[in-house]
């Protein structure tokens, strides 16, 4: 077996969820390439050694770049706030790593378009970690669509609703809280949210033309962890944006964290000229289908348990019946990294694709701004 020697940054999170990937990647998946825990990355040499100690890296830095100039290291995985992927992942790149980032790809397309140029110039492995292509329904999902169980496809709906920022108590910047401050993460929930809805569309039903956008920030100032004082606040608590297809369907897309009820309620719907399917977050291994060619008597709305051996992924996990859960994506993303890796094929979405979403959110941060329809560049 082949070694590819992982240097992670962040050890929170996005931190945890990708060390399980790597760990568990190969229980489950026979492959050429095992990764291997090289070394942790964080400020805190404490708090990076606990990490370390925890999930079995062999070593630590507390300098990304050292981590970056170490010949010891295949491939850079970036899990760290937004403000800081394009300098990481550039240096990365040119340092002629692999580089997988977390999402957003960057704080804006302008970021994301210089990524994108110079990791392609270098030709090496990329990807970012847009983990929902990866639950097993969420693929049923993609191969219904192209094997045409749908047909013409009329609508996409989604919403990502969550209700955890509600508080005016609570502060923006920091730890955890800094989703909240517009210089670390670009945007709010736009970025953060919409950023997987959107990601998950153009893959499911193609890119997208035009977006007309309505942002809102509830709570105007907090409390900034890192200067104690309180500052406006820069991101959008919610979004929602009306969008075109290429392929001339029609979108309307939603997320807040205001939605008092909901943690992560990330739904999508797809009507088509024969069938409908819709999938939710919180019952993650089930996917309603809606077929309209059945039988009128038996017509009617199914809830495919996706959990038998010929599903998507689910042949290497347990028996039918026995559903997996979030963390699974997240194996999924790694065993398909690597199995891209191995036969030298570009992996799905690596940084092209993830400046395709980019670019879809600026165009809604800016409708959001100004009221006006945009029209969406490509990558
Ligand atoms: C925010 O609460 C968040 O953790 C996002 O940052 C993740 O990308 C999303 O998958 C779940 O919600």
């Amino acid at each position: 077996m082949k070694n590819l020697n992982i240097g992670l940054i962040g050890y929170g999170f996005m931190g945890r969820a990708h060390s399980n990937g790597y760990r568990r990647v190969n229980n489950f998946f026979d492959l050429e390439y095992q990764p291997v825990l090289k070394a942790a990355c964080g400020r805190s040499k404490e708090q990076a050694e606990a990490f370390a100690k925890q999930w079995g890296y062999e070593s630590v830095e507390t300098d990304w770049r050292k981590l970056i100039e170490r010949d010891d290291i295949d491939a850079i995985d970036i899990c760290t706030p937004n403000n800081t992927h394009a300098e990481m992942a550039i240096a990365a790149a040119e340092a002629g790593k692999i580089v997988l980032c977390e999402k957003p790809l960057a704080l804006n397309a302008e970021q994301g378009a210089k990524m994108v140029e110079i990791i392609e110039k270098t030709g090496k492995p990329n990807g970012v970690w847009y983990n929902y292509r990866r639950v097993p329904a969420v693929t049923l999902a993609k191969q219904l669509i192209d094997d045409g169980k749908l047909g013409k496809i009329f609508h996409y709906r989604a919403n990502f609703l969550q209700d955890w920022t509600i508080s005016e108590d609570l502060p923006q910047g920091g730890a955890a809280l800094w989703r909240l401050d517009a210089a670390a993460a670009g945007s709010g929930v736009t970025g953060d949210l919409l950023a997987h809805c959107i990601d998950t569309a153009i893959w499911l039903n193609g890119g997208i033309s035009s977006v007309t956008a309505m942002t809102e920030t509830f709570i105007k100032e907090r409390k900034h962890n890192l200067t104690g004082k309180v500052e406006k606040v820069g991101i959008d608590d919610a979004c929602a944006f009306l969008c075109r297809f290429d392929n001339g369907s029609l979108g309307l897309f939603e997320s807040t964290r205001y939605a008092r009820g909901h943690k992560a309620l990330y739904t999508f719907e797809i009507n088509g000229e024969h069938a409908s399917i819709k999938w939710d977050l919180h019952d993650l291994h089930r996917l309603e289908y809606f077929d309209h060619r059945d039988e009128s008597r038996v017509r009617g709305w199914r809830s495919i348990h996706v959990t038998d051996g010929d599903m998507p992924y689910m042949g290497n996990w347990w028996v039918p019946g026995l559903q997996i859960g979030y963390e699974h994506s997240f194996v999924h993303q790694v065993a398909d990294f690597l199995t891209a890796l191995a036969k030298g094929e570009r992996f799905r979405p690596d940084f092209r694709d993830a400046q395709e979403t980019q670019l879809i959110c600026d165009a809604v941060l800016k409708s959001g701004a100004n009221g006006s329809w945009e029209n969406v560049a490509k990558p």
